[in-house]
Order: structure tokens, then C-alpha cells, then sequence
């Protein structure tokens, strides 16, 4: 006898993924971005939307987002003035958790074109085998980077130990990559936690802010290896070297001692 099956009722939709990525003046990257990651999107049958901060762009980057938009699923945010990337991350990473269903996944990436947006598939693949947040790292086996000035790997590379020492993350040795994935509701109680003050570092220090708020939260961490693909980027780095390590270092005094 054949029996007929109903869908189970615990069964929810299949995680969907959300692509944060925070944009100031990308016009350049933006566009081949967006391409490179519908394509890798579409090869692993993963359905998935994406968000755009444009952070008060002087260039066409919110020009290349609305033509892309027509194409694929994108969400526009804007900020009149530059902000920073602290307040867009912070803005990218709220719009997708309010978004998300309860299996979705929140990936954050750079938009200068030199994250492999290949590597969502082994990433998300690690969130759904049972971690909250998962860490594209230029330190593990197996990574690969191409382009970066040494002066940047080696600051890089004195974060890396720093915080190893001082602020120990099992699974964590890249604490500054900003290619990540989360567990969307990991992010929603985030919010919950700590509200706006979640997010409240301005610059390039809210990565490892971030990573230290939800080390407070029992989070569990993984790495995968990062294909870094500076030789790619067109245009300069956005990021102010000294004004990011002096924030960097008074972040780490301040999550040590308090206040
Ligand atoms: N919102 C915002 N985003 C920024 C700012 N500066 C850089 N970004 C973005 O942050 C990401 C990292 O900047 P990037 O130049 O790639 O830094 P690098 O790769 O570390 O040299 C990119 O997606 C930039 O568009 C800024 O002032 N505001
Ligand atoms: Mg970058």
C-alpha cells in the first residue's frame, strides 16, 4: 500500500543567503562584484538576496547598484554623508537580520572585488554543519593572498597575535578579515543584546569589536581559508592605517579594563 506523505510541520524553508556589503566609492568593483557573486550563488543553487550600503558615495557605485538591481534581488540603503564602516556595517548588518528568516544565513564582505565570493558555498556550509559564525582567514591552511603591500599583512599578521594572547577565541585567528558569515538570528539576539551599541566602533576597528562582543555571547567560531585577491581591487584602500590601529589598541584596552 502506498501511503501518502504531507511536508512535515517542523520543516522550515531552506536557509537563504544575505550578502551585506558595505560601499564607498566601489563604483569600479561594485558591478564585477555583483556578477562574481550571482554566478557563484547560481552555480550552488543557493537563493540569496543582497544589501548595499552606499556610505555617502561621491562616484556612480549607487548608479552600478541600481542597474544590477534590476536583475538581482537587491536592497539599497543609503547614507547621505560618509559614515564610516562602523556605522555601515552596522546599518548592512541590521537590515539583514530584520530580513532573515530563521535558517538564513548573513554573509558581510568587502566591495572592492577581493573576496572570492566562491567561498560562501564552504562557509555557509559551515554554519548549517553547526557554527554561528564562520571567518574567511588569510591564517589557515590552504589560504592564499595576492597583492596585499607587506606593510598591510604585517598589521594584519600584529592583530592576529595580539589578540591571540590577549582576547583568545577558540577557532579564531583572523580577527580583522571582514568576510564573514553568520547565523542570522546569532546576529538578531546580538541586536537584542546590545542594541545600537552592538555596533558602535566607526572605522575598521568594529571587526574585531564585533568578534569580541559575540565571544561574550558563547558564540561558536570557525575559519575557512581566504582567497585574497588584492591584485583585483581597483582604486586605493579605504582604510586610514594609523587612525585604525590607535582606535585598535584603545578598543583592546577597553575590553580588558572596562569602562
Ligand atoms: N561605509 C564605508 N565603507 C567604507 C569606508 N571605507 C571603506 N569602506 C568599505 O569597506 C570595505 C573595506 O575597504 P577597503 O578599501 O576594501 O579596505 P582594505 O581591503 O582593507 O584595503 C570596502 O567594501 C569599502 O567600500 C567608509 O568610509 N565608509
Ligand atoms: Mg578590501
Amino acid at each position: 500500500m502506498i501511503t501518502s506523505f504531507h511536508p512535515p510541520p517542523w520543516r522550515r524553508p531552506a536557509s537563504k543567503i544575505i550578502i551585506v556589503l558595505p560601499a564607498y566609492n566601489e563604483e569600479e568593483n561594485l558591478g564585477t562584484l555583483l556578477e562574481r557573486i550571482d554566478e557563484a550563488m547560481h552555480d550552488d543553487g543557493l537563493a540569496y538576496r543582497v544589501v548595499i550600503v552606499d556610505d555617502g558615495s561621491s562616484d556612480g557605485t549607487i548608479q552600478v547598484a541600481e542597474k544590477y538591481a534590476k536583475y538581482i534581488p537587491i536592497w539599497i540603503e543609503r547614507h547621505n554623508v560618509n559614515q564610516g564602516l562602523g556605522a555601515t556595517i552596522r546599518d548592512g548588518l541590521y537590515v539583514a537580520s530584520a530580513m532573515c528568516a530563521d535558517r538564513d544565513i548573513i554573509v558581510a564582505m568587502d566591495a572592492d572585488n577581493t573576496h572570492t565570493p566562491g567561498l560562501i558555498r564552504s562557509m555557509t556550509r559551515l554554519i548549517q554543519e553547526g557554527s554561528d559564525v564562520v571567518i574567511a582567514s588569510r591564517y589557515q591552511h590552504g589560504s592564499y593572498i595576492r597583492g596585499v603591500p607587506l606593510h598591510r599583512q604585517l598589521l594584519s599578521l600584529g592583530a592576529r597575535f595580539l589578540f591571540q594572547i590577549v582576547f583568545p577565541i577558540h577557532g579564531v585567528r583572523d580577527y580583522t578579515c571582514g568576510y564573514r558569515a553568520y547565523q542570522g538570528f546569532v546576529l538578531r539576539e546580538a541586536f537584542q543584546k546590545y542594541g545600537e551599541q552592538f555596533i558602535n566602533e566607526e572605522g575598521f576597528q568594529c571587526m574585531v569589536d564585533i568578534l569580541l562582543k559575540l565571544r561574550a555571547m558563547g558564540v561558536i567560531f570557525r575559519e575557512v581559508p581566504l582567497i585574497l585577491r588584492y591584485d583585483l581591487k581597483g582604486g586605493e584602500s579605504k582604510m586610514k592605517i594609523a587612525h585604525t590601529v590607535f582606535h585598535t589598541f584603545a578598543l583592546m584596552l577597553r575590553h580588558r579594563f572596562g569602562g
